[in-house]
């Protein structure tokens, strides 16, 4: 399982017809359709020691998907579906690990990857037309496609409080989580975050610290994820009904095997709502925000739905002050990811557990014995954990040193937001396929389904460049801009802009351009919009032979 990559002569120059850079979801796959279908010299750069993505880097307490196993995998072929056997309804962070280790050697894939290369920069030679690309190692490939896979929340966000470097204890962020765990037994522990990972963390880091104290800025919704081990005959069940699961997924709007029935909340009795809510909930996950399908388009079905939620916190929480303290009112649910948990509520009923609200006291400082607050006050902490977040879905991007035409950089492209055609191209930089780019269904989405199919679009692309003998192909300005501005309406037709502090429109990191960065039309109409733009001949992209 860890056979290492590949090794040259880092300083070979190599010359290659593809480079991917992440050896995740989207870039193991990706290197499987290059290599084998289309018979490309490609490789991958990985800045990890092993394959993995985001599941290698988040090994946090408590770290697991929010899909259901068997919807979380790869769908391309019926074989990999057969011989993985998941084991819980989500799997947890460990299992999804082995998961993509066990698919890499299936594939063969790490022969074709360079693993701890970190890629520092890389630049469009207009004359060659190409990408040199450089790693902090020195390695360096000249290539004619550069393609990321850097995932969409992969760059960490560990907030610049002052005098950070005067604390004496330990501190971690849960992106970037020690490989051998830490060790929570005796330690008094504060963790600031409560957005899906710190939901995840809480319940399990209170079970063994000593003392746990969670600071919150923003409360959250989260709904039960009754997560359990998948009974004996399921795998059995599933391989017998696989084309059924990929043909619902290929439709739903959210990669999901199900959707939400065209039923309105706000037009359905109470005694009616008040049953299917519970089924939801009793169901749980994100099944529940299913219940209805104007959840995000009506606010006084949304309200109805918060009210609930807001009901089932109340009930779970022994304290009021606790409770009135934990009850989300900012933001109407699932404007911001909504997160699904097991025990979050229930821990805050725990003797060992405080909450301490940020909102209108925040963190000022950190000092040698832990976090000073506006206030003056002090919570003592030996390990200081940071579910903070990410420079979400620029940022990993922004960080790999792109420079298109002209000498301009990708930062400089984007210095008002991400412009992209498709989530795919953007205008300036040649040759660039980006796999879950922001203006993409990615993080909306159940992501491997967002993955196959931009990777299978991707692929079907250069294949056509090959056919018709191109040199270059490249989103046009116009169609770029179309589609910005598309992103942005199909946003402002629902709730979401209710939640623009949410990192969907990067309102989390200081100073970062305020636009909402995911498409919401759902990936069914992204999917066909993809296909047309395909049938079309590539209308929106610029070829040139
Ligand atoms: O990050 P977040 P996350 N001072 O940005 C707080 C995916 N995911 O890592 O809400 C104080 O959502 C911030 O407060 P506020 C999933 O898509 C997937 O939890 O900004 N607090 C918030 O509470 C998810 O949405 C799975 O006011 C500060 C928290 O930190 C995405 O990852 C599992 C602060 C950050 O929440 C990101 O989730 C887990 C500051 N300066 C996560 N800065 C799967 O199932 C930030 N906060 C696959």
């Amino acid at each position: 399982m860890t056979t290492p990559g590949i090794n040259s002569d880092p300083n070979d120059g190599e010359k290659l017809d593809a480079v991917i850079i992440g050896a995740g979801f989207s870039g193991l796959y990706q290197l499987h359709l290059l290599r084998e279908k289309l018979g490309k010299k490609v490789k991958v750069l990985e800045a990890a020691a092993e394959v993995g993505g985001t599941w290698y880097w988040n090994r946090y307490p408590g770290a697991r998907c929010d899909s259901e196993s068997h919807t979380y995998c790869y769908y391309f072929t019926d074989e990999l579906l057969k011989e993985w056997q998941w084991s819980e309804r989500y799997p947890g962070q460990e299992e999804i690990l082995r998961y993509l280790n066990f698919c890499a050697d299936r594939l063969d894939l790490r022969r074709s990857i360079y693993f701890n290369e970190r890629v520092c920069s890389a630049v469009w030679k207009d004359q060659q037309n190409q990408w040199h690309v450089k790693t902090e190692n020195g390695r360096t490939i000249d290539s004619k496609y550069l393609i990321t896979a850097v995932g969409c929340l992969s760059s960490t966000n560990i907030p610049n409080f002052e005098n950070f470097n005067s604390f004496n204890g330990d501190f971690y962020h849960t992106g970037e989580w020690p490989h051998d765990g830490v060790d929570f037994s005796n330690k008094v522990v504060a963790i600031i975050g409560t957005g899906s990972t710190g939901i995840q963390a809480i319940p399990v880091i209170a079970k063994t610290a000593k003392k746990l104290t969670v600071l919150q800025r923003t409360p959250n919704y989260s709904v039960p994820a009754r997560n359990a081990p998948l009974p004996q005959n399921h795998h059995v069940e599933f391989c017998n009904e696989i084309d059924s699961w990929r043909s619902k997924m290929s439709v739903s709007r959210h990669g999901h095997p199900w959707t939400a029935p065209p039923k309105k909340l706000c037009e359905t009795s109470k005694k009616e709502r008040d049953e299917i809510l519970e089924t939801g909930w009793q169901v749980g996950g994100l099944r529940f925000r299913e219940s209805f399908d104007d959840i995000l388009t009506d606010e006084k079905s949304n309200r109805i739905m918060s009210d609930f939620i807001r009901k089932k916190i109340k009930e779970t929480i022994n304290d009021a002050e606790v409770a009135k303290t934990l009850l989300p009112h900012d933001h109407p649910f699932g404007t911001k990811r909504p997160p699904i948990d097991t025990e979050y509520f229930e821990t805050f009923n725990r003797d060992n557990v405080t909450l301490v609200d940020i909102k209108n006291n925040p963190v000022k400082s950190l000092n040698p014995d832990g976090i000073t607050l506006e206030s003056g006050d002090r919570i003592q902490a030996d390990i200081i954990v940071f579910a903070t977040g990410f420079d979400a879905m620029t940022g990993s991007l922004l960080k790999l040193g792109i420079v298109g035409r002209k000498n301009l950089t990708l930062a400089e492209a984007w210095q008002n937001g991400p412009r992209t055609f498709l989530g795919l191209g953007t205008n300036g930089f040649p040759n660039l396929f980006m796999i879950t780019g922001p203006g993409s269904p990615s993080v909306l989405t159940n992501m491997p389904r967002a993955i196959e199919q931009h990777v299978e679009w991707i692929t079907n692309c250069m294949n056509h460049c090959d056919e018709i003998g191109a040199m270059t192909i490249e989103a046009e300005n116009t169609a770029m801009l179309n589609w910005t501005d598309h992103v942005t309406a199909v946003a402002n037709q629902t709730l979401l802009p209710k939640a623009n502090h949410s990192w969907y429109f990067g309102g989390n990191i200081p100073g970062k351009p305020r636009t909402f960065m995911p498409y919401s039309a759902g990936l069914d109409k992204f999917r066909s919009n993809c296909e047309q733009i395909a049938k079309s001949g590539y209308k929106g992209f610029k070829i040139t032979q």
